[in-house]
């Protein structure tokens, strides 16, 4: 049914304008709920960037000089005009990415307005800071924005992540090329119109849709584009360091996690397991802070175990739309199969799956949809490439363990360092072991808890830099010390 259908073309957004891409090709953009081509995305290459990077100059002299009151004004603008639209960009983020809709509606949406206000204000208060010598002199630090800023941002959290970078860089005076993954596009699409409804001026922000090697590579080596701000895996992070390192660019990488999720005998049980189901399976596991690896420290071993059993297999995994869905779909057909790769990896590893483990097949039009069953797999050693590589599908490992010093050794034992939860209600044992775990986020007794005044960020191959507040400020400004002899 989709052969006769005209497909929806997304446009770029250049110099103000919703604009077909140089080449005039275009790339299927996949509906995962369904396994079909539901619109087609802009098949941009370097000269679109080139253009887009063009308005973005353009642009930046008076953008930068706009009072940071009217800049704001705008961007709360954006914010207020995506929660006015709610429901249309979530059904769209949720036939993109083959999240549930609910999830899209309680989550991705509302924490992209959130993101556009939280930097609309925080632009405000955002000061630098002088140093008196004596009656000596006295040294003034300016942060002044840099220029064209590169934001690259992934198919996981679409709109969530890309307004997360586009925010702070739009607030303190910089201009934007932007692209969405060419997974899941159409929310930044959707975000291009309001951009001009909102009176945007035109080439502040330039969208343009394409092919990571092409689109994504055509940025980070763009001479006029100083800044590059990144999301995504740690393999194509080293791939854009490698070019933007030589150009000496300023670099933010946030990549890829295994995260630990340590749960010690005195937890708060209930709390523990019920969020633990949400820090295993939400948005089908496709987040980079879900805790990946369970260690259960012996005495509830296998209470938590049989336990945590028992609730996955209750989870619903159905068309995204459904409000009882508790899993939708995962991304693509190739993210499917390289998720089930590694349940077969596992078994080969000697582990053994608990609860799923396999693709889902629905009935009715989600037939072709990609879905996967959450699992659990146990039996495996804490260093094998099971609990060592980023799998980011519906598959968690489960492993005993008895003292602090062993689950803090195998917790930190990966090549990553983003994020680890810590169960237990001895406070001194919690401050005593977040101290020692090897990542930049730390949560205890919650996880998924989101002050976004704090660094955001990992260690390791998670990455370099941090996001949030006002370290989001410091990253996309450049600081300069004047010093005035007295
Ligand atoms: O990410 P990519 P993918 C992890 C997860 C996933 C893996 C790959 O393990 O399986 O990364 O996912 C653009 N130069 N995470 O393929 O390739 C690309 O077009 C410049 C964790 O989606 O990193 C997209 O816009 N740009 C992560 C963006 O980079 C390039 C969330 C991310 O794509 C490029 C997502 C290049 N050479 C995946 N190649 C997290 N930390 O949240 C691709 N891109």
């Amino acid at each position: 049914m989709f052969q006769n259908r005209i497909m929806e073309k997304i446009a770029n957004y250049i110099n103000g304008e919703m604009v077909a891409p140089i080449s005039n090709t275009y790339i299927d953009n996949f509906n995962p709920s369904i396994g079909a081509v539901y619109s087609l995305i802009p098949d941009s290459d370097e000269k679109d960037i080139d253009l887009a990077t063009k308005a973005a100059q353009a642009a930046f002299p008076l953008w930068s000089k706009t009072p940071k009151e009217k800049r704001a004004r705008v961007l709360q603008k954006l914010a207020y005009l995506i929660e006015a639209n709610l429901d249309r960009f979530a059904e769209a983020e949720s036939r993109d990415n083959g999240k549930p809709l609910s999830l899209a509606k309680r989550v991705d949406i509302p924490r992209a307005a959130a993101n556009f206000n939280f930097y609309a204000t925080g632009v405000l208060h955002y000061a630098s800071e002088a140093h008196q010598m004596e009656d000596i002199a006295i040294n003034y630090t300016t942060r002044e924005p840099i220029g064209v800023c590169g934001c690259i941002s992934p198919w996981n959290l679409p709109l969530y992540l890309f307004s997360w970078k586009i925010a702070p860089a739009l607030a303190i005076g910089n201009t934007v090329v932007a692209k969405p993954s060419e997974v899941t596009p159409y929310t930044a699409f959707l975000l291009s119109e309001l951009c001009i409804e909102a009176g945007l001026p035109k080439g502040v922000l330039n969208i343009v849709h394409g092919l990571g090697h092409k689109v994504g590579a055509a940025i980070t080596k763009h001479p006029d584009i100083p800044v590059i701000s990144f999301t995504g895996g740690t393999v194509t992070g080293a791939e854009i360091a490698r070019t933007a390192g030589p150009m000496f660019k300023k670099l933010s990488l946030e990549l890829g996690g295994k995260n630990p999720n340590i749960i010690f005998d005195d937890c708060d049980f209930e709390n523990a397991l019920s969020t633990t189901m949400h820090s295993s399976f939400a948005n089908q596991g496709q987040i980079c802070l879900c805790g990946s690896r369970i260690f259960v420290q012996r005495g509830i071993y296998e209470k938590f175990r049989d336990a945590f059993v028992e609730k996955t297999q209750e989870l619903i995994v159905g068309n995204p739309f459904d409000a009882d869905s508790n899993l939708g779909a995962v991304v693509s057909q190739s993210h499917m199969e390289k998720v089930l790769s590694y349940v077969a990896l596992a078994k080969e590893e000697g582990g053994t799956v608990l609860t799923g483990g396999h693709q889902v097949k629905l009935e009715g039009e989600q037939e072709n949809g990609w879905y996967l069953a959450p699992t659990i797999i146990e039996g495996l050693s804490f260093d094998c490439r099971t609990n060592q590589e980023e799998i980011f599908g519906p598959v968690v490992t489960i492993m005993p363990f008895d003292t602090v010093e062993e689950v803090l050794y195998m917790a930190n034992s990966t090549k990553y360092g983003l994020a680890s939860t810590v169960w237990t209600q001895d406070i001194t044992k919690a401050h005593n072991v977040a101290a020692q775990l090897h990542s930049g986020i730390v949560w205890v007794n919650t996880w998924l808890l989101r002050d976004l005044r704090t660094p955001f960020g990992g260690v390791k191959a998670s990455g370099v830099g941090r996001e949030g507040g006002f370290n989001a400020f410091e990253f996309f400004t450049e600081p300069k010390n004047i010093c005035i002899k007295l």
